[in-house]
């Protein structure tokens, strides 16, 4: 019975996937992620029926207990035993599931499929492979400061491709416009790709209304560097939150990862949105180094007229990727983030 239940599911996600994709992806890439959609989603309860209506939200969560919005109240609940950790964690903030009372005690018994999630490797020593740090997502706004700590752009090439694997949309917000004269070169390279760029300062309040405007009615998560003005931002967004927030470290120029668990705030005027602690770099779920090519739109563009098929775009001759690179036409930041990247993943398949 589990087991045709998991079969089912499988194919209907499957599906999703390819048909919200289809617009995004080349078609190597979409055959490849028709053999290697895994399953994350933990099985229900044996007594919970595959097609339940969930009545809660998680709005953060431990191993064992899950803070969960339902019936009007927000609960802390235990989460069911029958929700087994299959390689990914069972529940995000963003999560919808199931909350039933048991001898008067909530408990978390499903979760229901996700329409799209932000993912990680789970850690070294870590329980599970997949780290799900947020479900149901609309919006991935990547928040990066002007300055203090200064831009770079390879956490955000990082956060653009897990928001493409789990079905996102990203916004870039640089933060703390007050302390720099004009905005940043490179942000150009991102507003070709289509992605919105939102220049924002909590200082000033520059650009907060475009923010709010942009993620109005939609689930988002505020995701970045420690220090870069996450809270800051939703403190301005809605002052009654009051979230705690620190000044970087004047030494390194970086955060105090000050939030430390990644939590789920409704605002006024529809806003929702996860705050998540800042981090130091994002590991890539799911991507193999031959794939990272396709989550560089301006590279597979121009991939195709490599005279190798399989060209890595690293050293083979007539390589269209790196003459167009040399031609200005595909930033040089990018291909240098590319380049990383892939080596990452190369190093981290071999340990
Ligand atoms: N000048 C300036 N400072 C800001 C701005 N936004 C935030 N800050 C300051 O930056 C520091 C870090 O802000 P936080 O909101 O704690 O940063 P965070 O991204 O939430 O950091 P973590 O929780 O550690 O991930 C605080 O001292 C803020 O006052 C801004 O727009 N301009
Ligand atoms: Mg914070
Ligand atoms: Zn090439």
């Amino acid at each position: 019975m589990a087991g045709e239940r998991r079969k089912k599911k499988r194919r209907v996600r499957e599906k999703d996937w390819d048909h919200r994709h289809e617009d995004a992806f080349t078609h190597d890439l979409r055959r490849h992620r028709r053999t290697d959609t895994a399953i994350s989603d933990a099985a229900p309860a044996p007594d919970i029926p595959e097609d339940f209506e969930p009545n809660g939200l998680v709005i953060s969560h431990s191993k064992k207990w899950a803070f969960v919005q339902w019936d009007g109240r927000e609960d802390l609940c235990r989460i069911s035993e029958y929700l087994l950790e299959r390689g990914a964690t069972i529940l995000a903030p963003g999560d919808r599931v199931l909350v039933e009372a048991l001898d008067g005690e909530p408990w978390v018994r499903a979760v229901a499929p996700r329409s799209s999630k932000l993912s990680r490797p789970g850690g070294e020593h870590a329980r599970v492979s997949e780290q799900i740090f947020a479900a149901n997502i609309d919006v991935l706004v990547v928040v990066a400061a002007a300055a203090k700590p200064a831009f770079k752009p390879g956490l955000v090439d990082r956060y653009l491709i897990a928001a493409e694997v789990g079905g996102v949309v990203p916004i870039l917000c640089i933060n703390k416009m007050d302390l720099v004269e004009k905005e940043a070169p490179e942000l150009e390279a991102y507003r070709e790709l289509g992605i919105q760029v939102i220049a924002t300062s909590c200082e000033t309040g520059e650009g907060l209304d475009d923010l709010r405007k942009a993620l109005r009615g939609k689930l988002c998560v505020f995701a970045g560097h420690s220090g870069v003005g996450k809270s800051s931002l939703l403190n301005s967004l809605q002052p009654e939150l009051d979230l705690e927030t620190r000044e970087v470290s004047e030494a390194t120029q970086r955060g105090k990862h000050t939030t430390s668990a990644a939590r789920l705030y409704e605002l006024d005027d529809g806003l929702r949105i996860i705050d998540t602690p800042g981090i130091r770099q994002l590991g890539l779920w799911g991507v193999s180094p031959e794939e990272v090519a396709f989550y560089f739109p301006e590279i597979a563009e121009q991939a195709a007229a490599c005279k190798f098929r399989d060209c890595t775009h690293t050293h083979e001759p007539d390589c269209a990727v790196r003459q167009a690179v040399d031609d200005a036409q595909i930033p040089r930041l990018r291909f240098e983030s590319f380049l990383r990247i892939r080596e990452s993943l190369h190093e981290a398949l071999g340990r």
